[in-house]
C-alpha cells in the first residue's frame, strides 16, 4: 500500500490530545486522487470530519454551501491553482478559515510566496503523517481561540448595550442607534415613531409583591412588549426604571397609534405568575413620530459619527413623547395619548 507520506515509525499513532477535531470539518483540496484518498481516510481514522474535492472551483462551491474552518489545500492544481484559491478566501473577511498549503515546493522564496497569498500554514508533501496531524491540530488550538474571543466580544457587547435585569437595549445603545434610524429615516423620507411606555403605581407593585416581584413584573412586561412588535425590526430599550422606549421604524403616526393600542391592551391582559401569586399591570404610553411631528435638520449624512450629529431632533421627538405620556396618565393611567 502506498503510504501518504514516506513511511516513518509514527505512520498510523495519534501524538496530539487535540479532541475537538469533529467540530472543525476539513475541506481537502488535491487534484491527486491517490494522495486526497489516502489523506481523507487518515484523517477520518484520526477523528476529522474531513470532505475531499478535486479542484479549486468545486472547494469554492463547497465553501459556500458549508462552512470549513479548516483547509488543506494543494498548491499545484490545473485551472485554478491553491495560491488563488488561498487569496479569494482572504478578500472576504468572515468566516475564517484556517489554511494549510500542500506543496511539493521546498523552496524559501516559494514558502514566502505561499504565506504571502493568506496561507496560515504550509506542509511539504512527502514530509510525515504525524507533521500533518500536527499541524491540522495547530489550526484547531487556534479557532478555538478565536471562537472564545468572538465569545468574550458578544458578551462585552451584550454588557454595553443591554440592561442586565430584563435584556433590553439600554438608554446609551438607544441615544447611538435612535441618532442613525432618524438620519436614515431623513434621508430616504421614511416616517419612524417613537413610542414611551411607563408602568402605572410601579412603586405600589413594589409594595405589594416586594422588589422581586417588581423585577419579574418588569422582565415580564419587556416580553409582552416583544411579543407585540415586529421581530428584527422594531425594538425596546429600558429608559429608567420602569420605562421603556419602544421604536418602530418605517411606522406612521396612524399605524403607530393602532400598535401603541395593542401594547396597552397586551399588558392589560397579562397574569404574572410570582411566587403563590399573580400581578397584574397597566401602562401609559405617549407616542411621536418623525417627521409627522417634527422634522430634523436637513442632511444626507447617514453616518452615525457623534461629532457630526444633530442630537435635537432625537431630544425633540423623546420629549414630545414624554409630554403625550404624561398626558395620558394625567388622563387616568392605562391610556395611549399620540
Ligand atoms: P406612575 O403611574 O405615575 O408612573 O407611578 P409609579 O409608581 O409607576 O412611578 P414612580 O416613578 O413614582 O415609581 C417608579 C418606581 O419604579 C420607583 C422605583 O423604586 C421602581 N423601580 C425602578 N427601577 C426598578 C427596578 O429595577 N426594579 C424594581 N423592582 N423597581 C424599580
Ligand atoms: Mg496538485
Ligand atoms: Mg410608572
Ligand atoms: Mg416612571
Amino acid at each position: 500500500m502506498i503510504d501518504l507520506f514516506q513511511c516513518s515509525p509514527e505512520t498510523g499513532r495519534s501524538l496530539s490530545v487535540v479532541t475537538e477535531r469533529p467540530d472543525f470539518p476539513v475541506l481537502l483540496v488535491d487534484d491527486d486522487v491517490v494522495f486526497r484518498e489516502l489523506a481523507l481516510l487518515f484523517l477520518q481514522e484520526e477523528g476529522y470530519v474531513v470532505e475531499a474535492v478535486a479542484d479549486a472551483y468545486e472547494a469554492q462551491i463547497r465553501i459556500q454551501e458549508r462552512h470549513y474552518p479548516l483547509i488543506l489545500c494543494d498548491w499545484m492544481m490545473p485551472e485554478m491553482n491553491g495560491l488563488e484559491l488561498c487569496s479569494r478566501l482572504r478578500r472576504c473577511s468572515e468566516p475564517y478559515h484556517y489554511i494549510i498549503l500542500l506543496t511539493s515546493k521546498n523552496d524559501e522564496d516559494e514558502i514566502v510566496t505561499g504565506l504571502n497569498a493568506g496561507a496560515d500554514d504550509y506542509i511539504v508533501k512527502g514530509g510525515r503523517k504525524s507533521e500533518l496531524l500536527a499541524r491540522l491540530d495547530c489550526g484547531v488550538r487556534i479557532l478555538i481561540q478565536q471562537r472564545l474571543l468572538e465569545q468574550q466580544k458578544q458578551e462585552i457587547l451584550q454588557q454595553a448595550q443591554r440592561d442586565p435585569l430584563t435584556g433590553a437595549y439600554n438608554r446609551g445603545y438607544l441615544t447611538q442607534t435612535l441618532v442613525c434610524e432618524l438620519k436614515r429615516a431623513q434621508r430616504y423620507q421614511l416616517p419612524t415613531s417613537v413610542l414611551l411606555a411607563d408602568i402605572d403605581f410601579f412603586k405600589s407593585v413594589n409594595d405589594r409583591y416586594g422588589h422581586l416581584g417588581g423585577d419579574e413584573a418588569l422582565k415580564a412586561f419587556l416580553q409582552v412588549l416583544l411579543q407585540n412588535i415586529r421581530v428584527n425590526i422594531d425594538w425596546v430599550c429600558r429608559y429608567g426604571g420602569e420605562e421603556f422606549v419602544i421604536v418602530l421604524p418605517n411606522t406612521e403616526h396612524k399605524q403607530a397609534l393602532l400598535v401603541a393600542e395593542k401594547l396597552r391592551a397586551a399588558v392589560r391582559a397579562m397574569t404574572i405568575q410570582f411566587e403563590n401569586t399573580t400581578i397584574q399591570l397597566t401602562a401609559s404610553f405617549g407616542l411621536a413620530t418623525y417627521p409627522d411631528d417634527l422634522t430634523c435638520n436637513k442632511s444626507d449624512d447617514v453616518s452615525c459619527d457623534q461629532s457630526d450629529l444633530d442630537e435635537s431632533p432625537l431630544d425633540n421627538l423623546l420629549k414630545l413623547a414624554d409630554d403625550r405620556l404624561y398626558r395620558s396618565k394625567q388622563n387616568g393611567r392605562n391610556k395611549v395619548t399620540g
